[in-house]
């Protein structure tokens, strides 16, 4: 198991690099002069580039030639490094960064007309889906690859992508999403671009999406050529080949999926009718006592303790691309690690002004009803919401009412429900880095406040347990924390326990997180991005599972093996 880190820990080495100089990057002065441009952009350094640019120009060659010779090279090369996993994401950004300084200086020395670009793309996050992270980092690594991007943002619906079209005519439309009901969207949006003539290809990207549904029922319903990206590399290189003569035919031609997997209502929906406690959950655990039951709003006013819930693993590794153990690494003064937390420093710094981390949470009477969780107001008869489930599909499967006791001597159980954010602000200041060729802050931004809002979740849900009666022991480790060696759990609808994410209505109706700023899409999503909800359990145990389809729920749920479904534990 990797090794604990704590606040303590943390603060201790900010301190420490907080003083640190960026590590020189090499700068290879031997070099010849097109190798030594096309190293600007590998190294991703921008020391020396403009003279090196200018010699070029003096040298008697075009822009263009300077953009689409040695600086293309060296971007393909980033590429071939990171595929081959010698470039981290947080590189690759910096790479960019060159790039884009190096053509803003050239372009005031080519003439109007004189354009470098490869291709142009549509690019646009679907209809009830706030996600922008992913798709800004397509937008980045397209357009300094030398394609035209034309960026619509979040929540588009498909007449303002069959419009754009119209309008802009691209070489191919890609399309983002974070959460299954996303990968839904892109099915009607492929199935209205059909129905409006729209053939151009179609790329997909997004956390929830998959080879499978992209070619079994993306693919079916646009009926023209559809690409899954499983990352931004990928849809570059499918942008390459899309737009290499030699290899578009038939790029194109393996890519119409005429065969459809069939509508979601085909599968038999897994559903365990049973309404028996699983034998798993006991129920002879005292019912411990909640100390208020009214509702709390508030701004958390300390950021850096927010951080310092921050798991490394996902800030570092699944966001910036670190590869290793980043904390080991980190104190072993790794300089790969020792950058990324210097920039991600840096980037904290400023944040520290104007990021805000809010909650609104509170505890509910609560009584269970077979696959049910009723609220009540304190004291009251008549339940003021209610929480249905699915059940486990298996003999003896487990139903998130389960962890809800009955009524005892006059005396009911508790759930506790919350909302956090931190996404105040983050699209417009990521905005503004990016279009500033800030790209490695602009996606640290959106890393941070993701993360943060995750953060915010671990520190309000101890606090929870604080408030429960039944803290954490004092050596439980972040480690430990960020894998739930705690006293119950949380569980977020959308996950597989309570996949249906049309029950974050009650959510809203209960909690009115409006106040601390997060609407609900149409989607059911949060907006701002940086959001996270969560309904809070105290049973020891509690335990994560897959849920079967909730009998009772109207919406479809998720098709089992069509999305990633990656639950944290098996029950
Ligand atoms: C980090 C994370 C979060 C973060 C940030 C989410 C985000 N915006 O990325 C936070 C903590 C905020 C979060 C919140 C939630 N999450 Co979440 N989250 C994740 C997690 C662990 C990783 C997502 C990630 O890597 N994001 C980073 C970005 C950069 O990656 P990306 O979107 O995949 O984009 C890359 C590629 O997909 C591709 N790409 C994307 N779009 C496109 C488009 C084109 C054209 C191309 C070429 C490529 C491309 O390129 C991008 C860059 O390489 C996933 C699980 C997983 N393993 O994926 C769950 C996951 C996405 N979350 C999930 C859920 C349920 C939620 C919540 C609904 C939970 C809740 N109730 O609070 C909320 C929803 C938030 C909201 N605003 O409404 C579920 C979704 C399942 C479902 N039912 O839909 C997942 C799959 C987890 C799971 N196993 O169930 N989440």
């Amino acid at each position: 198991m990797r090794a604990a880190i704590n606040q303590f820990h943390i603060a201790a080495i900010s301190d420490y690099f907080r003083k640190t100089v960026k590590r020189e990057k090499k700068k290879a002065a031997e070099l010849p002069l097109d190798e030594r441009l096309a190293n600007y952009i590998i190294e991703g350094t921008k020391d020396g580039l403009i003279p090196d640019l200018d010699l070029k120009r003096s040298e008697g060659t075009a822009p263009l030639d300077i953009i689409n010779g040695p600086l293309m090279k060296g971007m393909t090369e980033v590429g071939r490094l990171f595929n081959a996993n010698e470039l981290i994401v947080a590189e690759v950004l910096q790479s960019a960064e060159a790039m884009k300084a190096a053509v803003g200086h050239l372009e005031q020395f080519m003439e109007k007309a004189d354009t470098a670009a490869r291709g142009k793309i549509v690019l646009a996050t679907v209809k009830g889906d706030v996600h922008d992270i992913g798709k800004n980092l397509v937008e980045i690594i397209l357009s300094n690859n030398g394609y035209t991007v034309v960026n619509l943002g979040i929540k588009v619906p498909p007449e303002d992508l069959i419009g754009a079209w119209r309008e802009h005519k691209p070489d191919a439309i890609g399309l983002s999403g974070l959460l299954v009901k996303s990968a839904h969207q892109m099915v009607t949006t492929a199935s209205d671009f059909k129905d409006h003539g729209v053939t151009v290809p179609l790329l997909v990207g997004g956390a929830a999406l998959s080879e499978k549904f992209t070619t079994t029922r993306i693919g079916p319903a646009y009926g023209a050529a559809t690409f899954y990206a499983k990352d931004a590399m990928t849809g570059l290189r499918i942008m390459n080949e899309l737009m290499d003569p030699a290899q578009r035919e038939i790029v194109i031609s393996t890519h119409i999926f005429t065969t459809a997997g069939g509508p979601a209502t085909d599968a038999a929906p897994v559903v365990n009718l049973s309404t028996e406690r699983s034998p798993k959950v006991r129920t002879d655990i005292p019912i411990p006592s909640v100390a208020y039951l009214d509702r709390r709003a508030r701004d958390v006013p300390n950021l850096s303790e927010m951080w310092s819930y921050i798991n490394p693993f996902m800030l570092y590794g699944r966001h910036l691309g670190f590869k290793g153990n980043f904390e080991k690494l980190l104190a072993e003064r790794d300089p790969k690690a020792m950058d990324l937390f210097a920039a991600v420093e840096r980037v904290k710094e400023e944040a520290a002004s104007w990021m805000k981390a809010r909650a609104v949470w509170q505890f509910f009477e609560a009584e269970r009803s077979e696959n049910a969780i009723h609220l009540f107001a304190p004291g009251a008869a008549e339940p003021i919401h209610v929480f249905k489930f699915g059940r486990q599909p298996m003999a003896g499967g487990l139903c998130l009412s389960d962890y809800v006791l009955d009524k005892k001597d006059g005396t009911r159980d508790h759930l506790g429900l919350f909302v956090v954010t931190a996404g105040e602000g983050v699209r417009q200041r990521s905005e503004d880095a990016k279009q500033r060729g800030e790209y490695l802050k602009a996606h640290a931004i959106q890393a941070l406040a993701i993360e943060t809002a995750e953060g915010c979740s671990e520190w309000l849900h101890r606090r929870m347990r604080e408030d429960w009666g039944f803290p954490d022991s004092p050596t439980l480790t972040m480690q430990e924390r960020f894998t739930s060696r705690y006293r119950g759990k949380r569980y977020s609808f959308g996950y597989p326990a309570c996949p249906s994410l049309e029950d974050q209505q009650g959510i809203w109706t209960l909690l009115r997180p409006e106040e601390i700023g997060v609407q609900l899409t149409e989607g059911f999503m949060m907006d701002p991005e940086a959001s996270v909800s969560a309904l809070v359990f105290h049973h020891p145990d509690c335990a994560y599972f897959t849920a079967g389809e909730a009998p009772s729920n109207e919406a479809p749920a998720p098709m089992p093996g069509d999305v990633k479904n990656d639950a944290k534990v098996e029950a």
